[in-house]
C-alpha cells in the first residue's frame, strides 16, 4: 500500500468511524421526566378524577403505558426525589444527611458517562443549605445544564419570588427552558429532569385557568374515596370547597396545559418517535395529615392552602405517610418507537428506586457496579407485567417500617405488625395480621431487620 493510498484508507476508516458514532447516538433514546410536586395519585382523569381537565396527559396515556401500581420511594420531596436520583432506599442515608452522595453514581451522571446531554431544570431539594451542609450544586451530579429551586446551583433569584403569579410562572420558564435544552440537542441522545412546582401549595391561579373552572359546583359525593369525602367534609368546616377545588382544578390545568406545549414541541422537533417520556409526582397529595387542630388553624391563617384538596384515589392517608396515599404515584411512560399506547399496566410494582436501572435498561446504558435498591422494569414498560425480584420498603420515621411484597403491605408501626392484603383492600381498612401468623413472623424478622439496617444513626 503506498502512502496516498494508506491515506485514503484511513480517511475512510476515520469517516466510517465516525458515521458509527453518530448513528448510534441518535438511536439512543431521549429521556424526558416529569416529576410534579404533590400530585395525588387520583388528581388525573385517568386515575379517576371527577373534575379535574387534563387532555394533554390523556394523551401521554392513550400514546403510551400507564401503571396503576407505581410508588414513589418516600412519602414526601427530598426523600422520593433521592431514591429517584440513586436507587437507594432514603432511610439508608438521605434522612440522615438530606444531601446525595455525589461520590457515588445517580441516574444524571450515569447517563452523562453514557454520552447523554443532562439536564435538571425545577426543583432540587436533594441538598441545599438549609438542610444538608456544604451540599454539592447540581453540575456535580453530572448535569450539564442546571436551573433549580431548593438547591445551591443556578436558579430564580429572591426579586423573581417576589413578582405576583411567581410559582405559576415557574412552570412555564421551566418548560422554555426543556424546549431550548432539546432543542440545542437534537442530535446528542439528551436526559432531563423537568421537576415542576404544581400542585404543592400555595396555588395562586392564574385568572385564565380559574376561568376554565368558575361553573364547578362540588358535590363531595362525586369522590367514590371515603377518605376523600372525610378530607373534603373537613376542609369545608372553614372554606368554601367550590373555591378550593376550583383552584386546585385550574393549577392542574395550568400543569396540563404546559406539559401539552412541551410534547407539541418535542413532535414538532420529529424528536417524538425516539423520545422516552415519563410523568409522575413526588408524593401523595398535601396536606400532611398529622395534627388536625393545627392544619384547622394554619388553614385559618393563610386561606391558600386550602386549596391542596388533591385526592389519593381510593388510598388511605395523604403526604407524609406510609399508608398508601402517601407513597403510591402515577406513573405514565410514553415511546412510541417501542412502546404500545393506550396499555396500561396493572400487575407491576414500579417504584422510585426502579427508575435509575429502568431508564438505563430501556436506553441501553450500562450501570455500573453499586447498590441499587431497585431493579430494572423495562420489560414491564416494553411488554408485559414484569414479577419484581426484590422487596421494597419504605421508612421516612424511625417508628414506622412498611413493605410491599406481592399483593401483601406490612406495617412495622409503633413496634405492632399490621398486615393488609393490597389486592382485596385497597384502602388498607382492614388488618389480617391475625388470619396469617406465618406472614406476620415473616414480614415482623424482615421488617425488624430492616429498622435495625437503617438506623443505625439517628434519623432527622
Ligand atoms: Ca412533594
Amino acid at each position: 500500500m503506498n502512502d496516498k493510498k494508506l491515506i485514503v484508507n484511513l480517511f475512510l476508516l476515520i469517516l466510517f468511524a465516525g458515521i458509527n458514532i453518530t448513528s448510534s447516538a441518535q438511536d439512543k433514546p431521549n429521556v424526558i421526566f416529569i416529576l410534579a410536586d404533590d400530585l395525588g395519585y387520583g388528581d388525573l382523569p385517568k386515575y379517576g378524577h371527577p373534575y379535574t381537565k387534563t387532555p394533554h396527559l390523556d394523551k401521554l396515556a392513550d400514546e403510551g403505558k400507564r401503571f396503576t401500581q407505581g410508588y414513589m420511594s418516600g412519602s414526601w420531596c427530598m426523600p422520593a426525589r433521592a431514591a429517584l436520583m440513586t436507587s437507594l432506599f432514603p432511610s439508608r442515608e438521605f434522612l440522615t444527611t438530606f444531601v446525595i452522595d455525589v461520590e457515588k453514581p445517580s441516574v444524571t451522571s450515569i447517563m452523562s458517562d453514557a454520552g447523554y446531554k443532562t439536564a435538571h431544570i425545577g426543583k432540587w431539594h436533594i441538598g441545599d443549605n438549609k438542610r444538608g451542609e456544604n451540599a454539592p450544586p447540581p453540575a456535580d451530579y453530572g448535569i450539564d445544564l442546571s436551573f433549580t429551586t431548593q438547591s445551591t446551583g443556578p436558579g430564580f433569584t429572591s426579586k423573581d419570588k417576589k413578582k405576583p403569579h411567581y410559582r405559576e410562572h415557574t412552570t412555564t420558564h421551566y418548560i422554555d427552558m426543556a424546549i431550548d435544552f432539546a432543542k440545542s440537542h437534537k442530535k446528542d441522545p439528551f436526559f432531563i429532569n423537568l421537576w415542576l412546582y404544581p400542585t404543592h401549595s400555595y396555588i395562586d391561579p392564574l385568572p385564565k385557568y380559574l376561568d376554565r373552572f368558575k361553573d364547578l359546583e362540588v358535590n363531595i359525593d362525586d369522590f367514590e374515596s371515603e377518605y376523600q369525602r372525610d378530607f373534603l367534609n373537613f376542609v369545608s368546616e372553614t372554606h368554601d370547597i367550590n373555591d378550593a377545588m376550583r383552584a386546585y382544578c385550574a393549577d392542574v390545568s395550568n400543569l396540563d396545559d404546559e406539559i401539552g406545549r412541551l410534547l407539541a414541541a418535542i413532535e414538532e422537533m420529529g424528536l417524538d418517535d425516539n423520545t422516552i417520556i415519563i410523568f409522575s409526582s413526588d408524593n401523595g397529595p398535601g396536606p400532611i395529615l398529622n395534627n388536625m387542630k393545627k392544619l384547622r388553624e394554619r388553614y385559618a391563617k393563610k386561606p391558600t392552602l386550602v386549596n391542596s384538596v388533591g385526592s389519593a384515589g381510593p388510598f388511605r392517608q395523604r403526604k407524609g405517610s406510609m399508608y398508601e396515599g402517601g407513597i403510591r404515584a402515577p406513573w405514565i411512560i410514553k415511546w412510541p418507537k417501542k412502546i404500545k399506547g393506550g396499555t396500561t399496566d396493572e400487575e407491576t410494582i414500579f417504584t422510585g428506586v426502579d427508575f435509575l436501572p429502568t431508564v438505563a435498561g430501556l436506553t441501553g446504558v450500562e450501570v455500573p457496579e453499586m447498590q441499587l435498591d431497585g431493579e430494572d422494569l423495562s420489560t414491564s414498560v416494553l411488554g408485559t407485567p414484569q414479577k419484581r425480584n426484590k422487596i421494597q420498603y419504605w421508612s421516612d420515621k424511625p417508628n414506622w417500617q412498611v413493605l410491599r411484597d406481592g399483593k401483601w403491605k406490612a406495617h412495622l408501626h409503633l413496634n405492632k405488625i399490621t398486615l393488609y392484603d393490597l389486592e382485596a383492600d385497597l384502602g388498607e381498612t382492614t388488618d389480617v395480621a391475625s388470619e396469617h401468623p406465618e406472614l406476620v413472623s415473616k414480614y415482623g424478622k424482615l421488617l425488624r431487620a430492616w429498622k435495625k439496617e437503617i438506623h443505625k444513626k439517628p434519623i432527622h
